[in-house]
């Protein structure tokens, strides 16, 4: 058994996009398309006598690359690999075990809420030694990389056996197969107040938990029916499967319209909620309500001091900036920092390790905190918990509550997927030549106050990301945020992002959509939507 060295030539497209490098998971599978990207991350971070975590949502093609990069890393020098049996680990749980053994940073992999199999979609992120993912300066790095490598490194030995916990080795480089549920089980148990929700769950308190078929199924099924004693079947879909059973692992209210229909319904538990491919993301519905994540980043922040680990207050509050601004409210009234940051955890980063902010949020179902780098689905749904547990009053009582002292923030994503990329490339050009002759003009009745293409300097390194997203701000506070995806893997995804502010307490009932039908015309008129793309209504609506 011996390193190797392949020859091999640079691929085209090997860019991250927001979150790690996303493909169709045949590309992947191609010869020396895996190797490559992760000689391009050893080349840019080092390997040589490190330590790094290597996990992944358990997706088709998981426990073959995870082989292939356990065996790069050995060639590569790296003195050990701690992996989740089985190569599982949910995001959050990788990003807590590089903090917590102090690690050179991890590989995951994952497409997070894309749909895996043999034709779905594959992918593969670095993240750094504070366990969030790696800043732009580093993926642009690794990019050019893969844009004159011309070798790799492979150990050629037999595979390590991933199922058995413990010590192996490759050659000189030592793999720790770990439990992949314990430690963040055990760091969610230090956040919380276990003892309050298990009172208030043998009070009668149901709950229904649905992992989708994704990486939460074991995390949920220790944390909510073992540690907190709900009853057995709280939990659903909860055998992870590497197609998630031919479903979209994206926890909304259009992919998971079975928990939806649950807590709409008769029989609705108390609690609902679900979480992503790679367990990051998370959607909240109480019974009978449905929980934006936008308001759910808000009420979060209003009430995390209901939760032991945040008892004594929170620094701060930051969000992506299409996400709804209820969260600047809530910071305005605790008298603390708000941030408004580009889309992607990776953003995050920064203000976490300055102690800048405590809670971070998107209104892409990402919520989370300083307990580690990633945004996390099971802390959101626990923090919800205790907070229940603490107040006593159900989800519409405290998201009712909420509106009243902050107003609503009307708000909604439209997602039009799918589309020609050049096409929707050409709409945002157009869209972003006409920003300075916007302002002060009208369209479909509503005033413009301010229009720009979004660019984030960071205030802890002074870095500058441009060309964000363009938004647009309406006299009455009314605002339209216009993006291109970066995390499909097919043709381009316009994402159009809405939001309309109402103090009054008589208007806090409408149907977000009805709400929201003036900002949804002006912003089909500016973009020309349908002329531009060919469309008229989205495919996905959150
Ligand atoms: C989407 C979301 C973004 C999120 C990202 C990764 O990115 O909008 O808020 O951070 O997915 O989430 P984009 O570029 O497609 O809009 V995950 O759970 O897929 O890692
Ligand atoms: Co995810």
């Amino acid at each position: 058994m011996s390193a190797h060295i392949h020859k091999t030539h640079p691929i085209e497209g090997q860019k991250p996009g927001t979150s790690g490098l996303r493909k169709k998971t045949p590309v992947f599978m191609k010869p020396h398309y895996l190797e490559n990207f992760v000689q391009a991350i050893f080349d840019t971070v080092g390997a040589a006598g490190k330590t790094f975590v290597l996990g992944g949502d358990g997706r088709y093609f998981n426990d073959r690359a995870a082989q292939v990069i356990l065996k790069m890393a050995a060639a590569n020098g790296a003195a050990r690999v701690i992996v989740g049996r089985g190569a599982i680990l949910s995001t959050p749980a990788a990003s807590h075990l590089i903090r917590l053994n102090r690690t050179d940073g991890g590989i995951i992999m994952s497409a997070s809420h894309n749909p895996g199999g043999p034709t779905e979609d594959f992918g593969v992120k670095f993240n750094m030694p504070n366990g969030g993912p790696a800043p732009e300066a580093v993926t642009e790095a690794i990019f050019a990389r893969t844009r004159d490598i011309a070798e790799y490194r492979l150990w050629d030995g037999p595979d390590i056996d991933l199922d058995r916990l413990g010590e192996a080795r490759l050659g000189d480089m030592a793999v720790t197969v770990v439990d992949p549920v314990a430690d963040y089980a055990t760091l969610m148990e230090s956040l919380f107040d276990f003892d309050a929700i298990r009172a208030m769950v043998t009070a009668g308190f149901t709950m229904r938990f649905d992992a989708m078929c994704a990486v939460t199924g074991p995390y949920a099924h220790e944390i909510l029916e073992r540690r907190l004693g709900m009853a057995e079947g709280t939990v659903v879909q909860g055998t992870p499967l590497p197609d998630f059973g031919g479903h979209h692992p994206d926890p909304n209210p259009t992919w998971a319209h079975v928990l939806m229909d649950e807590m709409m319904g008769p029989d609705a538990p108390d609690f609902g909620a679900a979480s992503d491919g790679d367990g990051d993301r998370n959607m909240i519905v109480g019974r009978g309500i449905y929980v934006s994540p936008s308001d759910s980043l808000a009420v979060l922040a209003a009430n995390a001091h209901l939760a032991p680990a945040y008892r004594g207050g929170l620094k701060g509050v930051a969000r992506s900036m299409p996400t709804s601004t209820a969260a600047d409210r809530v910071a305005k009234a605790l008298g603390i920092e708000a941030f408004e940051t580009p889309t992607g955890w990776k953003f995050f980063g920064n203000l976490l390790d300055a102690g800048r902010c405590t809670i971070c949020g998107e209104e892409s179902f990402g919520t989370g905190s300083d307990h580690v780098r990633e945004k996390d689905g099971l802390w959101a749904v626990l923090l919800w918990l205790n907070i229940l547990a603490v107040r006593k009053q159900s989800v519409a009582a405290i998201l009712r509550d909420h509106w009243k002292t902050y107003g609503r923030n009307y708000y909604s994503r439209h997602d039009f997927e799918a589309l020609d990329a050049r096409a929707a490339e050409e709409m945002m050009s157009r869209l972003k030549a006409s920003i300075p002759t916007l302002p002060g003009t009208e369209i479909e009745g509503m005033s413009i106050a301010a229009a720009d293409d979004f660019a984030y300097h960071d205030p802890v390194d002074g870095s500058v990301s441009r060309g964000q997203g363009v938004r647009i701000r309406f006299v009455d506070g009314s605002r339209i945020v216009l993006r291109l995806s970066g995390t499909g893997t097919e043709g381009a995804t316009l994402r159009l992002y809405l939001e309309r502010y109402e103090p009054d307490p008589a208007r806090h009932a409408m149907d977000p959509q009805e709400a929201l039908a003036p900002v949804i015309r002006a912003a089909h008129a500016l973009a020309g939507i349908k002329e531009q793309i060919g469309r008229d209504r989205p495919n996905v609506i959150t």
